[in-house]
C-alpha cells in the first residue's frame, strides 16, 4: 500500500494520525520532510501489510518514475494526497498521478486508487473556491475511471474520523466480504433503533459500519472521540464491556457500549450508539441485550473474514 503525492501534501501527516490516535497533531507540526520512502509493517485483519510514505519532493519522484518497476510494482492500494489548499499545484500533482497510472497500466496491474482531498480543515469546509477546485479536480480525475477503481476521500488532520474513514475504506476494497458486516449492521439497526453501530479493530481500523443518515458530521465526530477514550479506558483497564454516555452539541445525550470480541489474537471493538431516552433509564440493558442477540452473528461473520 503506498502514499503518494507531491510534497507538503499532508502524506506522513495522515499515516501519522492513522498510527497515533491520539495528539497527533502536535507532532505533525514538527515533522520534517520525507526523504524517499519510509516502510512500515501493519497487520489488519490478520494479514501484514507495508505502508509506504513515498517522499514527494521532485528529486524523488523522478527516481520513482525513472524506476517504477522497483518502487511501484506490486502495489495493491494506492492512497493518493492532494492539497486542496494549494490550488497553484494541483496541476502538478495530476501530472504525477498521471505518471504513475501509466506505469501501472503498462505492467497491466490496476490497484484501487483512493484519492484523499487533503487539508479540508472544518473552516474552509463551506469555501466556495475550494469546493470549485477540488470538484473540477474530480472531474478531471474521473478519466481514469476507465481503466481504476477511483475513490474520493475529503481529509483533514483536524477530523481523525475523516482520516480514519479514507482509510479504512481504502483498506476494505481488498477485503469484499467487508461488505457482509454493514450489511448485517443494516438489518440489526432496522429492528432496534440504533443511531450508529460500528465494528473495529484494535487500531480504531473501521470493519464496518452503520449510522442513521441524519446524523450529522460534528455528532459522528463526537462519538468517534468518545468512543476512542473509551476504546483507551477498556485496554488500560483490561475490560470486556464498557458503557458509556455523553452529550451532543444540541444538547441531545447518546449512550454507548463498547464490547470486545476476541478471535484468537484479534481484538475486536463492537459499538453501539442509541439516543439516550430520559424516561427510560433501563435503556442501558436492553442495549445490552440487543447486543448480545446480535453477536452470534457478528462472530460469524468475523470468521469468515478473517479466515
Ligand atoms: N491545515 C492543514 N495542514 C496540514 C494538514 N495535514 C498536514 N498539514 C501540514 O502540511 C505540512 C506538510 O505535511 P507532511 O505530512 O509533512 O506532508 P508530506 O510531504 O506529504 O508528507 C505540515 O506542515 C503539516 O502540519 C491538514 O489537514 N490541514
Ligand atoms: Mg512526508
Amino acid at each position: 500500500m503506498a502514499f503518494l503525492g507531491l510534497d507538503n501534501a499532508g502524506k506522513t501527516s495522515i499515516i501519522t494520525g492513522i498510527t497515533q490516535k491520539f495528539g497527533f497533531e502536535e507532532e505533525v507540526m514538527q515533522l520534517l520532510p520525507t526523504r524517499r520512502i519510509d516502510r512500515e509493517t501493519f497487520s489488519f485483519l490478520g494479514l501484514e501489510f507495508v505502508r509506504m510514505d513515498f517522499g514527494g519532493q521532485e528529486q524523488y519522484r523522478e527516481q520513482y518514475l525513472k524506476n517504477p518497476g522497483k518502487y511501484l510494482a506490486g502495489t495493491d492500494l494506492i492512497f493518493y494526497v492532494i492539497d486542496v489548499q494549494d490550488p497553484d499545484r494541483h496541476i502538478e500533482s495530476i501530472d504525477y498521478l498521471d505518471e504513475v497510472l501509466l506505469f501501472f497500466k503498462e505492467i497491466k496491474q490496476s490497484p484501487p486508487i483512493a484519492v484523499l482531498f487533503h487539508k479540508f480543515d472544518p473552516d474552509i469546509r463551506n469555501d466556495k473556491e475550494i469546493n470549485q477546485k477540488t470538484l473540477t479536480l474530480k472531474q478531471a480525475l474521473t478519466r481514469y475511471s476507465n481503466d481504476f477503481d477511483i475513490f474520493f476521500f475529503e481529509t483533514t488532520i483536524y477530523d481523525l474520523k475523516s482520516i480514519m474513514d479514507a482509510f479504512s475504506n481504502g483498506l476494505s476494497l481488498l477485503f469484499s466480504k467487508l461488505e457482509l458486516v454493514s450489511q448485517l449492521f443494516q438489518e440489526i439497526s432496522k429492528n432496534y433503533d440504533a443511531l450508529l453501530i460500528a465494528l473495529f479493530d484494535s487500531k480504531g481500523i473501521t470493519i464496518g459500519e452503520y449510522y442513521k443518515p441524519h446524523l450529522q458530521i460534528d455528532e459522528k465526530m463526537k462519538i468517534y472521540d468518545a468512543y476512542l477514550e473509551t476504546q483507551k479506558r477498556i485496554i488500560a483497564e483490561n475490560r470486556s464491556m464498557y458503557e458509556f454516555s455523553d452529550t451532543f452539541k444540541n444538547g441531545k445525550r447518546f449512550s454507548g457500549v463498547i464490547e470486545v470480541l476476541t478471535f484468537g489474537n484479534l481484538d475486536f471493538y463492537l459499538l453501539f450508539i442509541v439516543e439516550e431516552n430520559e424516561e427510560n433509564l433501563g435503556q442501558t440493558i436492553e442495549i445490552l441485550d440487543k447486543i448480545e442477540a446480535a453477536k452470534p452473528e457478528m462472530e460469524n461473520i468475523i470468521y469468515q473474514i478473517i479466515q
